[in-house]
């Protein structure tokens, strides 16, 4: 059944009293951002055409605003975690793009030396942490990583307040796991933030064949005590100036909170989807509210014209060859970097390796355990 072009946009969105309004320099940052990882994806897919990435790869083209809007409203320093569309949430949150091609190529030079892949992107310099594969398994997480800022506050005396971002999609609803880690939230009062990717479907299947009440799923955070705000996910601009005070909030009063983002995805699920569930039709009407062209027309319309005025033709010319150039060097990059050895086999495998295990028992075709 495809999913109506009323879905999922055109859901009521909240009234907001919004924040302060994104800086011009933001905004021009908002747009670099989500341009690169259009383009990142765009290289990812030809590069999983292929060949050179293995295993299952997610596209995040279309979600572009929804990373880019809510990672810019944070702290360097707080924590983030997110499901297996990850690649935008690492380069939002500053991985180089070699550094995440390099990972889906499998090359020892990626953020998890090529043992994670395209679903477990990991950055802790940048407090990224996952890239996490089991649908909702990131949820409870987000608790833990909140509830560490909250323990580092409160009993260690960090004097630092911080929030966790935790991303979830609408599939994750179903997971009970985030149920428990809501309850959880208020009952320990942690600051995390969950912001759910509504992209409309779960695989193939739409929103309203999965989940109940689908028109209010805040209603679900709010049962917990969680405040739960709805917020279109295709404009960044009005997306970062409507999510930055619920980060503030929660920042000062060390609580948690529930972001339902409407967004949408252009791909099918993974790289193998042949996405019958939907009509062309559909993704062309979301094409045409594009988030990124919305931003480069928004910053391009003079000022007179209610727009900002502060980019021209050339400019924004310019700033996509820049990131055609960069991400093309994260291509090469990751073609030629090297792969990793057998010794990597055990390393960060295990946090504890047992040293009475033996190698036949590890490995089976005698490769020596470099561990024992
Ligand atoms: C526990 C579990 N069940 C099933 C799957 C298979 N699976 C992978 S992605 C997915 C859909 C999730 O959709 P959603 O949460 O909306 O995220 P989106 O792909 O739209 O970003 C499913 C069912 C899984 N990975 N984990
Ligand atoms: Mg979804």
């Amino acid at each position: 059944m495809s999913q109506t072009i009323s879905e999922p946009t055109e859901r009521a969105v909240q009234d907001q009293s919004n924040g302060p309004r994104m800086s011009d320099d933001q905004a021009l940052e908002a747009l670099r951002t989500m341009q690169l990882i259009r383009e990142f994806e765009s290289r990812t897919m030809q590069a999983y055409q292929r060949a050179k990435i293995g295993g299952f790869c997610h596209i995040y083209t279309g979600q572009e605003a929804c990373a880019v809007g809510t990672i810019m409203s944070l702290e360097k320093t707080d924590p983030v975690v997110t499901a297996y569309r990850d690649h935008g949430h690492a380069l939002a949150r500053g991985m180089h793009p070699s550094a995440c091609m390099a990972e889906m190529f499998g090359k020892l030079a990626g953020c998890a030396k090529g043992k994670g892949g395209s679903m477990h992107m990991f950055d802790r310099p940048n407090h990224l942490y996952g890239g996490h594969g089991i649908v909702g398994a990131q949820t409870p997480l987000g608790l833990g990583l909140a509830f560490a800022c909250r323990y580092q506050l409160d009993v260690m005396g960090s004097g630092e307040k911080r929030v966790a971002l935790c991303y979830l999609g609408d599939g994750a609803l179903g997971q009970g796991a985030f149920y428990e880690a809501l309850n959880l939230a208020t009952l320990f009062s942690t600051p995390v933030i969950y912001v759910l990717e509504n992209n409309g479907y779960s695989m193939g299947t739409a929103l309203k064949r999965h989940a109940a009440n689908a028109d209010r799923l805040v209603d679900r955070a709010e049962a917990f005590g969680v405040r739960g705000v709805e917020m279109d996910g295709l404009d960044v601009m009005s997306l970062y100036e409507q999510f930055r005070p619920v980060v503030d909030d929660c920042r000062e009063r060390q609580v948690p909170a529930f972001v339902d983002l409407k967004t949408y995805r252009y791909q099918g699920h993974s790289m193998s989807d042949p996405q019958k569930y939907r009509t062309k039709d559909e993704v062309e009407q979301y094409k045409e509210k594009d988030s990124i062209a919305r931003l480069a027309s928004q910053l391009m319309t003079p000022k007179d014209d209610g727009g900002r005025g502060i980019l021209s033709e050339d400019d924004w010319s310019a700033m996509q060859k820049e990131i055609k150039d960069l991400v093309k060097e994260a291509m090469d990059f990751a073609e030629e970097a090297e792969a990793p050895g057998e010794s990597e086999l055990t390393t960060d495998v295990y946090a504890n390796p047992q040293p009475n295990l033996s190698p036949q028992s590890v490995y089976g075709h005698g490769v020596k355990n470099p561990l024992l």
